[in-house]
């Protein structure tokens, strides 16, 4: 069912050759480029014709108009389930209070008197924010994408999600509530590589976006990467990931638990249990057989998430060689059920989100811990972090100095710019000073 790594002997080696000994999903993005190009191409030329055509084609409906009328939200709204619309609502307030923390006041630095740098920061003017359908119909993700987009203040926000035949070709309900919800009007009937081409290019009836986030298929990902230059993104994403720290004081059944929960959005899941304990990895595995085969999604996405090569039990020595292992994967989730976990958390230094203690499990996360569930994947984490009101922003440098002030390091500058071969640059200043810059 899963795969074993043994680690235990020798020393880890190093680095990049560490990491090419663990397990990761093949997530080809740049063979996808050649096939979503034309797509994006399309939809440039022919805006909102290509749409239509392209969700008669994607996603087998007949569609007037892109654009979702107001209407539809309301009564999308109107039709949730009540307990459904309560847990949306209690998502939205935690991730609220955690992301409201994160906006940024500007700071203003005096380098010398009269010389000051202010960074100022700005939010984005417009983004397009992308909720996958199909198999991955995920409200939360609409919450998690749109809190810190409006916590950072950008102004136009909007949303799309593809059409989906049983619903009249508008995006699914549940995705049209939690819109409603977060106050979000704007959306789009579109999908795939094509709602990111829309958002970037803009067609008669979608203006174009500043920057596209969300998660989404390969196809996603790959108009992501074409359009990367011309819009902001906030990451390619790839498959989910979960791995997991864990000694013998972790109880197998909950780590079993974990891992199938992450398993449980795709065949290319990775569900990875790094563990000291001999003891521990066969009882998660012993725990793993009973669990997945009750379980909704076995044969479509967990039993072959698990079984892939992506996905594995990896034994080492200790905590220390455990710890060098978790931080040359880079997961996307990881959770420490060691003792001491708070401890253990605090020496990672490389994933998306880190899960501590035998109350925290992903799941918590994916939904309601306040949080943000849109984290790097593939190893990312090692350079990149999750979504943040930080993502929306931009620092902007404001250079403000007086005559004294730039007389005084005058000397320095013109210095530099000779040293580079720019004389221009050095002109600029000298200028200033009547062609004589003080202390030269
Ligand atoms: N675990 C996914 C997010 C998600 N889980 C949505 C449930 N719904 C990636 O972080
Ligand atoms: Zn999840």
């Amino acid at each position: 069912m899963i795969s074993r790594i043994d680690l235990r002997g020798d020393a880890l080696p190093e680095g990049a050759a560490l990491r090419d000994l663990l397990p990761r999903a093949d997530f080809d993005v740049a063979a996808a480029l050649d096939k979503v190009r034309p797509i994006c191409e399309d939809v440039h030329h022919r805006g909102d014709a290509a749409l239509i055509d392209l969700a008669a084609k994607f996603d087998g409906v007949t569609l007037d108009a892109v654009r979702v009328p107001a209407a539809a939200l309301t009564e999308a709204l109107a039709g949730i389930d009540p307990r459904v619309r309560a847990a949306l609502e209690e998502s939205i307030r935690r991730a609220r209070l955690v992301h409201a923390e994160q906006r940024r006041d500007p700071k203003t630095v005096r380098v010398v008197p009269g010389g000051e740098v202010t960074e100022k920061w700005v939010p984005v003017d417009r983004v397009g924010l992308y909720a996958p359908g199909g198999r991955s119909v995920y409200p939360s993700s609409v919450i998690m994408n749109a809190v810190p987009a409006q916590e950072a203040g950008v102004p136009s926000i909007a949303l799309a999600s593809p059409p989906q035949a049983e619903f009249g070709g508008l995006p699914h309900p549940t995705i049209l509530a939690a819109c409603a919800l977060l106050g979000i009007d704007e959306v789009y009937a579109a999908g795939g590589a094509h709602a990111v081409a829309m958002f970037a290019y803009g067609t008669e009836s979608c203006p174009p976006a500043n920057m596209v986030t969300g998660p989404g298929n390969i196809w996603v990902a790959a108009a992501k990467r074409y359009f990367t230059g011309r819009i902001g993104i906030d990451a390619e994403a790839g498959p989910t990931e979960i791995a997991v720290l864990a000694d013998d004081t972790a109880d197998p059944a909950h780590v079993a638990s974990d891992l199938i929960s992450q398993a449980e959005h795709d065949p290319l899941a990775a569900a990875v249990l790094v563990t000291d304990s001999l003891a521990l990895a066969d009882a998660v595995e012993k725990e793993l057989q009973p669990q997945v085969a009750a379980t909704k999604h076995v044969e479509d996405r967990i039993a072959p998430a698990l079984a892939g090569r992506q996905s594995a039990i990896v034994l080492v020595d200790g905590l220390e060689e455990g710890l060098k292992v978790v931080d040359a994967y880079g997961a996307e989730h990881l959770e420490i059920q060691t003792a001491d976990a708070t401890a253990v958390a605090g020496r990672v230094r490389n994933a998306g989100a880190i899960f501590v203690g035998p109350w925290a499990p992903v799941s918590l996360g994916d939904y309601c811990a306040g949080s943000n569930h849109v984290l790097p994947t593939g190893g990312c984490a090692c350079h990149s972090s999750g979504l943040s009101v930080q993502s929306f922003l931009r620092g902007i440098h404001i250079v403000d100095y007086s005559r004294d002030a730039l007389a005084e390091v005058a000397p320095y500058v013109v210095t530099l710019a000779e040293a580079e071969d720019l004389p221009a640059h050095g002109a600029a200043i000298k200028a200033r000073f009547g062609w004589k810059v003080p202390g030269q």
